[in-house]
């Protein structure tokens, strides 16, 4: 006799970790949207690894039942990538902040995405550092004051990591808004979905230390991609990225294209040297030996 499988809801993919956010932070938003993509996509709870970094926006593995791996500040792509390498059956999704992303972390974004590394890298983007009680963020406005910057931030650009990882090869990459769930929900979930390195990009505003990125500021200012939008075009999400009509941040799939991953190109290369477990680094190291 074989016994139904109960699918699995939203809400149990969350653990008995009470949720310390402040009160109105976007992030929650962000974490409710989560749970609903890996119900749809029913993930199993044993198979899955969330993985962060340090900050607020780091703390949502905790507040999942899956497996998790708190790490270090900006170091939470390379455990992420080494979680994955080390069992390619687990599905890894990465979490971070703005901060933890692409100023500490920032150097070992284009590695990861241009080896098309198969996992989800989901940025809650409050422009500020929010843990350490407001200092100025790589995508922090030029100008922008904050507790490091009393006088403004003396930049002349911010950092668009939309820009950013598709300039350095990414295969998905997508903006949301942790106002609009059920938009943050579909976009996660495609990431998942999608074969080598996907990138979301959520807004999610601090109310506690940004007063300036708030949700009132977004929810005049986010705007869906256009429907003509040819999200195959890199050219077109690249001048998406960085062009949209003043005042405006566009939200949805800038791009997306199919690419061999780096399990697979590591699994082709397997072959090519006669491993004989799934991919043998070190076979592949010595055959590669002069
Ligand atoms: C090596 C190291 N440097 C600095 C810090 C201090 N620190 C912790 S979180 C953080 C920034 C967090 O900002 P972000 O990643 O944007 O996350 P948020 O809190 O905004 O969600 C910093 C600088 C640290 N924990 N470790
Ligand atoms: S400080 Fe900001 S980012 Fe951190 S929990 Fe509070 S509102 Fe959220
Ligand atoms: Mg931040």
């Amino acid at each position: 006799m074989t016994t139904a499988t109960v699918p699995l809801k939203a809400k149990d993919y969350r653990s008995e970790v009470k949720v310390v956010w402040c009160p109105g932070c976007g992030d929650y938003g962000v974490l409710n949207s989560v749970q609903k993509a890996f119900a749809e996509l029913q993930l199993p709870i044993n198979n899955t690894v969330a993985v962060s970094g340090i900050g607020c926006s780091s703390r949502l593995p905790y507040f999942l039942k899956t497996y998790g791996f708190h790490s270090l500040h900006g170091r939470s792509l390379p455990v992420g990538a080494g979680i994955k390498l080390g069992n390619p059956d687990l599905e890894v999704v990465v979490f971070g902040g703005d901060g933890d992303g692409f100023s500490i972390g920032g150097g070992h974004v284009p590695h990861v995405v241009r080896k098309n590394t198969d996992l989800t890298y989901v940025v809650m983007d409050n422009h500020i550092y929010g843990l350490t009680k407001g200092q100025v963020s790589p995508t922090s406005s030029p100008g922008f004051v904050a507790t490091t910057t009393p006088y403004g931030a003396p930049d002349t650009t911010s950092v668009n990591p939309l820009a950013y990882v598709l300039t350095f090869g990414g295969t998905f990459v997508a903006q949301c808004f942790s106002g609009n769930p059920k938009q943050t929900a579909e976009i996660v979930k495609q990431a998942i979905q999608h074969k080598g390195f996907s990138y979301v990009n959520i807004i999610s505003p601090c109310l506690t230390f940004n007063k300036i990125d708030t949700f009132d500021f977004y929810k005049d200012s986010v705007a869906e991609l256009p429907e003509d939008h040819d999200n195959g075009d890199l050219v077109q999400a690249l001048d998406k990225a960085l062009n949209p009509p003043a005042g405006k941040t566009y939200t949805g799939i800038f791009y997306k294209a199919s690419k061999p991953t780096l399990i697979e190109n590591l699994r082709a290369m397997n072959k090519k040297v006669g491993a004989d477990k799934n991919y043998d680094l070190n076979k592949i190291i010595d055959a590669h030996r002069p």
